[in-house]
């Protein structure tokens, strides 16, 4: 068995505001999980419930001002757009497959792949990013046990994503600096423009 799936997750909970770039939280480096307790239990629901609003594949604790060392992610999930007879679209999600990663640590990371990555903390900017294409992980599930997953393509690479956010790191900061300063300086400007 080397995935963890959450087996009883339904569609509900409270959206939580998720903090975007540059927000001083998403530069922390965050603390290790140390109680597998309700409240834990409460954010992760709470995370799975905002990353399928937004819609989103991956949610880490920092981007919802949390600085604890876990994220969510589901790669899985089928979304369907639903064309409404008023002409407005819905969007009709299922086949959830959540997984809670807690306290991961890379064990090993092989190869490159070049993917294009956005992220719910830097809305409107996706750039390809170079990662490992494949990687062992260690982490605990929300009971506090130990497990071992290995993973690969876009799976190895949203675990580096957001496992990159317990670190105070963004994607952004894995492009060369003058892809960086492009996108932010252009990312930036759109944020001002909506305020
Ligand atoms: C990280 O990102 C990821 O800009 C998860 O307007 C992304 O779920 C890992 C999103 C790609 C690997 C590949 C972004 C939603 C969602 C936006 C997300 C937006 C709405 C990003
Ligand atoms: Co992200």
């Amino acid at each position: 068995m080397n995935k963890q799936f959450l087996d009883d997750y339904k569609l509900e909970g409270t959206p939580l505001p998720i903090f975007t770039h540059p927000s001083p939280i998403l530069k922390k480096v965050a603390a290790p999980v140390t109680e597998f307790n309700d409240e834990l239990r409460q954010a992760v629901k709470n995370m799975l419930y905002t990353m399928y609003q937004a819609p989103g594949i991956g949610l880490a604790a920092p981007q919802v001002g949390i600085s604890k060392r876990f994220f969510v992610i589901d790669i899985w999930y089928d979304r369907e757009e639903v064309n409404l007879a008023d002409g407005s679209i819905e969007f009709r999600l299922s086949n959830f497959n959540p997984m809670v990663i807690i306290n991961p640590v890379f064990k090993n990371k092989t190869g490159e792949i070049l993917y294009e990555e956005g992220c719910l903390s830097v809305p409107g900017v996706y750039e390809e990013v170079k990662r490992a294409k494949i990687v062992t992980l260690d982490y605990q599930d929300m009971l506090g046990n130990s497990h071992t997953l290995e993973a690969d393509e876009l799976f190895s690479v949203c675990l580096q994503h957001e496992n990159d956010h317990l670190d105070g790191i963004v994607f952004l900061d894995r492009l060369s600096l003058l892809k960086k300063q492009f996108l932010e300086k252009k990312y930036l400007k759109k944020q001002n423009h909506k305020k």
